[in-house]
């Protein structure tokens, strides 16, 4: 019997099914091969470990050691009281709503701390403390400067004269700063949204004091024996998601921008294939572009070139995974090798000769693939290492950021040669157009003669759009890696609904061809498809990584002032969705897009399926308080079309649902379009 048992234990995992786990091919490829090879990956984890079904139900409390209590749903369902309770006395509708505002806390968390380390750099680079950073978009920091309550310009003998840039961007700086912990007033961004979203959050009393300050609140209310009203814990909630996305994201955006440069739209390729056999293949992954940015300007120099070169290689090759790929991609048109699920299979190719990775969505296992080959893995963050001893830590600084990019390039490029033979790179890629943002949006869909969001209004106004959805978000390994997003935007665009997205979901629909005005003859509706051949877009613009999430705000609030569809955000045609969302992180943006008045779609589980009470209240009552409401819809196609579903009742509310039946456009309507 023991014996038998013993043999139970020793049986092999089972391997992921290559095709089953992923739509796309080159994955599909390196998956195989991975297999092959005896490396596991994710996608074999996945098929050996199931979910604890209680916890993603978030009926799980584990906030004290009296637990974790279980509060599994009765099989036949509640009928009359709810009686679950925790050891404490914890109802499900407390359980749930604590682990729920814990997640946008570690969402927020993450986001605004992000933010911080970029201010950080900003600080520097604006008091002149450091040589590798400068202050690159002027226009923009003067543009944002305002929000801060930073002046730009200084009366001299009553006589209202330019401020000097440079006095403008320390103060700006420090005033970014103090946003994450000053001691009085409210979030000074918050004032960005639409007067009546801003009013609607003072009376709910939702306004984040600071940043931190929300996300430390949510860690003492969900302690033991503090908050145990599900709709309380859920306004703390609120603030903190408000502080990330109209706080420590927005700021991440507006001063990665100004450092870097305002994203416009440029041509990339996308993929896992556009790794190269013989250059040096250097991958950034994680989401601080700080060190990043320098790896890109150091890879530049001739004397890189050469470098590589002496080792025997053609050239070095850039690619990102994760959101720093798409900040490296949006800048700099550095193509992204793949998404989140993609990042242990670029190992795979042998042709990894180093991965440097920064913060967040950095899977601990890299260090185990890597070690099958010749790869390097580098962590570059104080706050993000690993414990397995081929890892090498580079710490990053701003003060020696570009000496530090050359030593990891430099390693990279001395890698080259220990690659050895088998080496297989697939052959997909795929072109794409990033870059978008509120600016070029504004350009592209209003001309430079009409540059704001006229146009894109009047289009939704008269039917050919028929509204606009954010998709964005991560993959998840529950889920067919890129399937969801894509089957469920295809849906979106065939019914004539303009795409926003950024992060994972981004770099899905690049690796899909979707990013291409070409696809809109291809994949859109008539009206849809009528308006990108004109103005030359695609139907789905990539708006850049995820904090840049807030881009997506500041276009819907642009949409907002550009009159004709209502007064507030809420009133749009419009809707959120990451429908294959993994991270604490997507939680936070969804519960932001939420309160800032969008009905937003989750695919895959939500956990709040467990308290029934609690999830009404987000899914149904929120909608009068803040005129989002969340919703979870597994099913792609159906998820897209909840989304129509809103959106068209948005457009009745606003009286235009009878324009849809005219779309057809005659020659005056394309001139003036
Ligand atoms: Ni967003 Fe970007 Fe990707 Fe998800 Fe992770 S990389 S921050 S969290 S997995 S989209």
């Amino acid at each position: 019997m023991a014996e038998e048992k013993k043999a139970k234990v020793a049986k092999a995992p089972k391997l992921a099914d290559p095709i089953a786990s992923t739509i796309d091919i080159a994955s599909q490829e390196m998956i195989a091969r991975a297999q092959t090879l005896g490396v596991e990956t994710i996608f074999d984890r996945a098929v050996n470990m199931k979910p604890c079904a209680i916890g993603m139900q978030g009926i799980c409390c584990k906030n004290c050691s009296m637990g974790p209590c279980r509060l599994p749903l009765p099989k036949d369902g509640i009928e009359g009281e709810d009686t679950r309770k925790g050891l404490c006395g914890a109802t499900a509708n407390t359980i749930a709503a604590r682990n729920f505002v814990r997640m946008i806390a570690g969402g927020a968390a993450a986001h605004s701390d992000h933010g911080r380390s970029v201010a950080e750099v900003f600080l520097s680079a604006a008091k002149k403390h450091t040589d590798d950073y400068k202050i690159k978009d002027y226009d923009r920091l003067l543009d944002v400067a305002p929000y801060l309550g930073v002046a730009t310009t200084v009366e001299v003998d009553g006589e209202e004269l330019d401020r000097d840039l440079d006095e403008i961007a320390v103060e700006f700086a420090e005033k970014a700063m103090a946003e994450w912990g000053k001691p009085e007033g409210e979030l000074l961004y918050a004032k960005r949204a639409p007067a009546p979203l801003y009013e609607k959050w003072k009376k709910a009393g939702v306004i984040p004091r600071n940043i931190d300050r929300e996300i430390v609140e949510i860690m003492h209310r969900t302690h033991m024996g503090v908050d145990q009203d599900y709709k309380n814990l859920m306004k703390q909630g609120t603030r903190a998601a408000i502080g990330d996305g109209w706080g420590g994201s927005m700021l991440a955006t507006d001063m990665q921008d100004i450092m870097f440069g305002t994203p416009y739209p440029l041509q990339a390729e996308s993929n896992i294939g556009i790794m190269k056999e013989d250059h040096v293949n250097v991958i950034v992954h994680g989401h601080e572009p700080v060190l990043s940015e320098m790896i890109v300007a150091a890879a530049q120099t001739p004397e890189m070139l050469e470098y590589a070169k002496s080792m025997g290689a053609n050239g070095i090759q850039l690619g990102g995974i994760c959101c720093t790929a798409n900040e490296m991609l949006q800048r700099h048109g550095v193509p992204p090798a793949g998404n989140f699920l993609q990042q242990e299979l670029v190992i795979v190719t042998g042709a990894c000769d180093a991965m440097v990775v920064d913060i967040q969505c950095v899977m601990q296992n890299l260090a185990n693939v890597a070690k099958c080959f010749h790869t390097k893995l580098i962590t570059t963050h104080p706050i993000a290492r690993m414990e397995q001893d081929n890892v090498i830590h580079i710490e990053f600084d701003e003060h020696h950021a570009m000496e530090d990019a050359i030593r990891i390039l430099k390693m990279a490029c001395d890698n080259f040669k220990n690659r050895g033979a088998d080496v297989v790179i697939p052959k997909q890629t795929a072109t794409q157009i990033a870059g978008f943002g509120v600016e070029s949006i504004k350009y592209h869909l209003g001309g430079s003669f009409r540059g704001d969001y006229y146009t894109l209004n009047d289009n939704i106004i008269n039917g050919r759009i028929r509204g606009g959805a954010g998709v964005v978000g991560c993959n998840n390994a529950r889920q067919k890696h890129n399937d969801g997003c894509i089957t469920m935007i295809k849906e979106l665009i065939k019914n004539d609904v303009i795409v926003l997205t950024t992060g994972c979901n981004a770099i899905a629909c690049a690796t899909e061809g979707l990013l291409t005005p070409e696809s809109a003859a291809v994949h859109c509706g008539a009206g849809l498809a009528e308006v990108c051949e004109t103005v030359g877009i695609p139907p789905v613009l990539h708006l850049g990584s995820c904090v840049d999430n807030s881009r997506i705000l500041l276009a819907l609030t642009e949409m907002v002032k550009a009159g004709g569809l209502g007064n507030d955000i809420c009133d749009l045609p419009a809707a959120g969705s990451a429908p294959e969302w993994m991270s604490e992180k997507a939680i936070s943006i969804g519960h932001y897009f939420v309160v800032s008045g969008v009905y937003t779609v989750f695919g895959g589980m939500l956990p709040t399926t467990g308290a029934p009470v609690f999830q009404n209240h987000i899914f149904k009552e929120y909608e009068d308080k803040y005129g989002g409401m969340w919703d979870m819809v597994v099913d792609p196609i159906e998820h897209a079309h909840a989304i129509i579903a809103h959106i068209d009742k948005k457009r009745k509310a606003l009286g235009i649902d009878k324009a849809r039946d005219r779309v057809m456009m005659d020659f005056a309507a394309r001139q003036a379009l």
